[in-house]
């Protein structure tokens, strides 16, 4: 199972590559990857698990970030979240997306970042997404809110790019034109 330990931080240069696309039928090792990176996500939303492994919160993680350069991600959101979307995506990609952007109000975090980066991060606020699954069956799903941020933010992932270079380096919470305002009390 993943533990932070296995997790690599800023600084690491695998997490400023581009990932790889992965091919079907997985191999062994890439199936075991993306169901690690699922197992990783459920547990860090589970009390006793975070209690038990010391793991931290976090409703996304990429493969980049256990130093896989592969283009496979998990995201889950806990039932209690009141979100509705659990998914492996693999090869994933925004097929079409909203003008409108939108920002989580208390910023991102990342488990990748040791300490925290105040400042909006300028998303999509609607995006329509196309990936596989596990079986190599293609998958179209259009998400906003919480879920098109997490997205989002993994994605970025795959290519190389941090949450925090989108934050706008003069003013950290300037107004973002044409967005709305997410307000949420966890936002790992
Ligand atoms: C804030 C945090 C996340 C997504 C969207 C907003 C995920 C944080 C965990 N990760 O580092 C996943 O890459
Ligand atoms: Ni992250």
């Amino acid at each position: 199972m993943i533990l932070m330990s296995d997790i690599i931080r800023e600084g690491h240069p695998t997490l400023r590559q581009r990932a790889e696309q992965v091919e079907f039928p997985l191999t062994e090792e890439n199936r075991k990857l993306a169901e690690e990176l699922m197992e990783y996500v459920v547990n860090s939303q589970d009390e006793e698990m975070i209690e038990k492994y010391d793991l931290r919160p976090g409703v996304g993680i990429a493969a980049p970030q256990v130093n896989e350069p592969k283009r496979i991600f998990a995201i889950h959101f806990d039932e209690e979240s009141g979100e509705d979307l659990s998914i492996i995506a693999i090869n994933p990609k925004i097929v079409s997306h909203s003008v409108e952007k939108a920002y989580l109000a208390s910023g991102e975090g990342c488990l990748s970042v040791d300490r925290s980066i105040p400042g909006y991060v300028p998303r999509y606020a609607r995006i329509t997404i196309k990936a596989f699954d596990l079986e190599g069956n293609e998958y179209k799903l259009r998400l906003k809110g919480l879920p098109a941020i997490a997205f989002q933010h993994e994605l970025d992932h795959l290519n190389g790019v941090m949450f925090y270079d989108h934050i706008n380096s003069d003013n950290p919470f300037a107004e973002i034109e044409n967005a709305v305002a997410i307000t949420r009390d966890i936002a790992e």
